[in-house]
């Protein structure tokens, strides 16, 4: 679908009904972009690790590892991406909820055009990674990100990147969800396995623990957005994955508020909030057909590999005390001056 920014509806739209030709996006821009010149930055130049096990090598640009072709993002990011004030980016490290936090938000702010029970609604044919648009992909080169410029306001999007990526100008919400790491890690290793299927933990573990890993280290990630919701809490707003899992409908609230479309008690009393629990619940995602077959688009791992067990304390069935301790240390070592604790 052509959207015609006259007759569009406000946002937010799935992004996959105004862009349709997004498969084999991160593969163009591997061969665009990996050793491109990037004004002052030489992507070729920076140090550089191959991720234990795989063939994936990471770049480190401004203290963070972060997969080579998506240092070119980091660039644009700082550098060209325009915030909208009613913008909404949901930030995260890998496996620490992103799918599930992109469909509720995408249910809780699109729910007047899409209403959670709806028999058309978009989560029920798309992936929520399909709704929600990837700035990481967008803003890797070939021009892609001017794709943003067709969502109709507020636009709701995506990142990995570190707090220290994201331009401060603009006002932006930024919603950051932040994970058990022990858990994190597990929940990576699995995943890792949907495409590696030998990889010991270990390996993954690691190069968690070095730090040098997917947009790690993972504490300076955290304590990024931390600070930001901290410094700035109409900006930023920081959850926790166990969290959600408690109470998914009192986050869900949180989040409304947050974006500026609190619930009214109409819509409490007609069960709005419950429909958008359930609608994005583990459960319901994992059923739908979209989610169970099919890689995601321009990516090599199966959609149904986003969707496993979804619990908090994973990390038992894999880790030796010792592992456990380690991370613990590195944990409240790292963290300490936040207050932030996982136990
Ligand atoms: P991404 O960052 O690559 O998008 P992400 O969605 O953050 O991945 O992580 C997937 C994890 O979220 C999986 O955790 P697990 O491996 O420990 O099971 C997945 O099961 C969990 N997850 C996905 N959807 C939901 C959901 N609706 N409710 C709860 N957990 C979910």
């Amino acid at each position: 679908m052509a959207t015609n920014a006259a007759s569009a509806p406000a946002g937010p739209i799935p992004f996959k009904d105004v862009v349709l030709d997004n498969v084999n996006l991160v593969a163009a821009i591997a061969a665009e972009t990996s050793s491109e010149d990037h004004g002052d930055v030489l992507v070729s130049a920076l140090p550089s690790k191959l991720l234990a096990g795989t063939q994936n090598k990471l770049r480190c640009y401004q203290g963070f590892w972060l997969p080579e072709t998506f240092v070119p993002a980091a660039i644009g990011l700082q550098r060209r991406f325009v915030p909208r004030p009613d913008d909404v980016i949901i930030a995260s490290l890998p496996k620490c909820g992103t799918t599930w936090l992109n469909a509720l938000s995408f249910a809780t702010m699109a729910r007047r055009s899409y209403p959670p029970a709806g028999a058309d609604h978009p989560l029920l044919r798309l992936s929520p990674h399909q709704c929600v648009p990837f700035l990481d992909a967008l803003f890797a080169g070939g021009g892609r990100e001017a794709r943003l410029d067709a969502l109709p306001s507020p636009r709701l999007m995506y990142t990995h990147m570190p707090h220290e990526m994201l331009p401060r100008a603009g006002g932006c919400r930024v919603v950051y969800i932040c994970r058990e790491p022990k858990d994190t890690a597990v929940s990576l290793w699995q995943f890792r396995r949907s495409m590696h299927p030998e990889l010991p933990f270990i390996d993954t573990f690691e190069s968690i623990c070095s730090g040098a890993n997917t947009y790690g280290p993972f504490w300076d990630h955290i304590l990024g957005y931390r600070r930001a919701s901290e410094s700035w809490p109409e900006n930023a707003l920081f959850l926790r994955y166990e969290e959600l899992l408690r109470d998914p409908a009192e986050n869900v609230r949180k989040l409304a508020r947050f974006v500026g479309l609190p619930f009214s008690e109409a819509e409490e009393e007609a069960g709005v909030v419950r429909g958008i629990v359930e609608l994005c619940s583990l459960e319901s995602l994992r059923s739908m057909e979209v989610n169970r077959t099919g890689y995601m688009d321009g990516l090599k791992f199966p959609r149904k590999a986003l969707f496993r067990k979804g619990v908090a304390g994973d990390w038992v069935n894999h880790m030796t005390p010792e592992m456990a301790r380690r991370m613990d240390d590195i944990v409240a070592d790292k963290l300490r001056a936040t207050g932030l604790t996982f136990q």
